[in-house]
């Protein structure tokens, strides 16, 4: 039938709403809920009209961190929509990683249909009742900003433009709406009504020239400060900002648990991933966009060390407990910060920069030399550790690659350049994130090498068929690297860590943490990729080295290097 002669339906005013803010995809786990949205789709494919493409996913946790990695490299919020409770259930991991990391998306599911019988949309199957629940949204409402059920067809757009304002406001997150049958399904009366062009969103904070005034007479004084970064770089002009200003004045940078390029290790002023070395000595210290810049059970800084917090929620409201100390907390954008500051320090002296210099530049010569000796030491050897594959890394790594970690990215060993060349996992740690923000990294980014470098545990959290499959039918080829480590190492140090004299310390803390590897990169043979396993140090190089070429012929690869512990 044309489309002109049949009735439009609120699925398609919604798919229009989702194009009007700029989104590309909708990545999808359908069920019973989509037939509207199928049907609004189909409509749209026979009329040309712009609607975000639809892609079909194999596992939620998939979806969701597939929208995270195109969101975290454009900065573009992409929208989701999975099956009912069920459906939703299985993304929860992934949207507690997006909320913590304050990547704004708009997750849908459908809602089982509220009437038993009668309306267009009405239940038809088994499965309808017995899915419904109290509150569908009450399982994630935590870890979003906004959830709404959207009541009636003509709020398709309105819904859309408060759903995409609250995740783009700062701090960005993920927002969730629940799609009903009969109401995606309702015939509209009239054209519906947006206000967009209308609705300014409020600017992300800026700090007070007085506190910038103060910091800046701050650090002017330092003799020996520290910047601790945690999510500094999710806006990738913060590093170039860093980078300038920690070599105007001295400023080492730690990284810690970090979750975006902040500076890269070839940078003088860049001293490692642990602030414990330069913490115990410290007397100012600036946790920019660090939700946790020390282990308090294990480090403290100085009593009298000045400590400024600074970042867009810098007292981690949604985090129920959280005792950092400060002296001065600016609620601010980091770049804001970071550029207020280096204009107003132009008018300043400080007082130990030089020699500060020097000492940070001679720790930073002794600590590349150690890096480098472990690594090349371990290549000599006969078993492959983490230094050394990251290391031979180097190889495969250019200016353009894109690093996606699940903990096992080390820049100490493979330095990177470039602002937006690293991803890692949420500091939330669900696992699971990795492979599938790979593909969304690569969706988002075509032209550039994505590289994932994964923990055995972390590869199978992913579900690998499905990421394999949906690397291969949507034609993403990246690089897969897994840390094999047959082990859930994590898992076995916090045993030691906390039973180090205790009866498990005398089965090496193995016990539910060994995890016998199998044949992984047969998984990546089955989707048409290129596939190799490593065990010798020395065949790593050449083994990264055809995997990458076969990535850049457009086949996805991955290999599996064996790291005994
Ligand atoms: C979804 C989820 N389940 C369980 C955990 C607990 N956990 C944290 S680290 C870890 C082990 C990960 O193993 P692997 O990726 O091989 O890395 P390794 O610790 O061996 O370096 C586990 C199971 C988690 N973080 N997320």
């Amino acid at each position: 039938m044309d489309n002109e002669l049949q009735p439009r339906i609120a699925a398609e005013d919604y798919l229009d709403a989702l194009a009007a803010h700029g989104i590309d995809h909708l990545f999808c786990n359908p069920g019973t809920d989509f037939a509207p949205i199928v049907e609004a789709f189909s409509r749209a494919a026979r009329s040309n009209r712009k609607v975000p493409r639809p892609m079909v996913v194999p596992h939620e946790n998939a979806a969701l961190s597939m929208a995270h990695g195109f969101t975290m490299v454009t900065g573009k919020p992409q929208a989701v929509m999975l099956h009912t409770n069920v459906g939703t259930a299985n993304s929860i991991n992934m949207l507690i990683d997006a909320s913590r990391d304050r990547i704004p998306l708009l997750l849908t599911s459908g809602r089982t249909p509220f009437t038993e019988s009668g309306p267009s949309g009405a239940r038809n199957a088994h499965i309808h009742w017995a899915q419904e629940m109290y509150d569908q949204a009450g399982m994630l409402r935590e870890v979003v900003k906004w959830d709404y059920e959207m009541k009636r067809g003509d709020q398709a757009a309105t819904v859309v433009d408060r759903a995409l304002e609250l995740a783009m406001s700062s701090p960005k997150g993920p927002v969730y709406l629940s799609l009903p049958r009969e109401v995606l399904g309702e015939v509209a009366t009239g054209p519906v009504e947006s206000n967009l062009a209308h609705r300014a969103r409020p600017r992300a904070p800026i700090a007070s020239a007085s506190d910038i005034e103060t910091l800046a007479a701050w650090i002017a004084e330092a003799r020996s400060p520290l910047i601790i970064t945690g999510h500094l770089g999710q806006d990738p002009r913060d590093a170039a900002v860093l980078a300038r200003l920690a070599e105007q004045w001295a400023l080492p940078v730690v990284p810690y648990n970090t979750r975006y390029f902040a500076l890269s290790a070839n940078h003088p002023m860049f001293q490692g991933s642990m602030p414990g070395p330069l913490l115990g000595d410290a007397d100012l210290i600036l946790v920019m966009e660090s939700d946790v810049p020390w282990l308090p059970s294990r480090e403290e800084p100085p009593v009298n060390a000045r400590i400024v917090q600074i970042g867009e929620d810098p007292l981690y409201a949604r985090y129920p407990m959280r005792s950092f100390p400060s002296d001065l907390t600016i609620t601010a954008t980091t770049l804001s910060v970071l550029e207020a500051l280096e204009q107003v320090l132009q008018a300043r002296k400080g007082a130990h920069v030089e020699a500060r210099r020097a000492r940070l530049v001679a720790r930073s010569a002794e600590l590349h030399r150690q890096w480098h000796d472990e690594a090349t030491e371990a290549g000599q050897g006969n078993k492959n550790t983490l230094a050394w594959l990251n290391h031979c890394l180097r190889d495969v790594v250019d200016r353009d690659t894109m690093v996606i970690s699940e903990y096992s990215f080390r820049q100490e060993y493979c330095p990177l350049e470039t602002p937006g060349s690293l991803y890692a996992v949420s500091s939330a740690g669900g696992l699971g994130w990795g492979f599938g923000a790979s593909l969304g990294a690569k969706l988002a980014a075509p032209d550039r090498m994505v590289l994932s470098v994964l923990g055995d545990g972390a590869y199978m959290f992913a579900n690998p068929t499905a990421c394999h499959y949906i690397a291969q039918m949507q034609k993403l080829p990246v690089l897969t690297v897994i840390y094999n480590n047959a082990l859930y190492g994590a898992v076995r140090r916090a045993t030691l860590d906390m039973y180090g004299a205790g009866t498990a310390a005398e089965a090496d803390g193995r016990l539910l943490a060994d995890l016998p590897a199998p044949n992984f990169e047969k998984i990546v043979s089955a989707h048409d990729g290129h596939g190799e396993r490593v065990e010798r140090p020395a065949d790593l190089p050449d083994a990264l080295r055809r995997a990458a070429d076969a990535v850049r012929g457009g086949q996805q690869a991955l290999v599996n290097v064996i790291c005994p512990p």
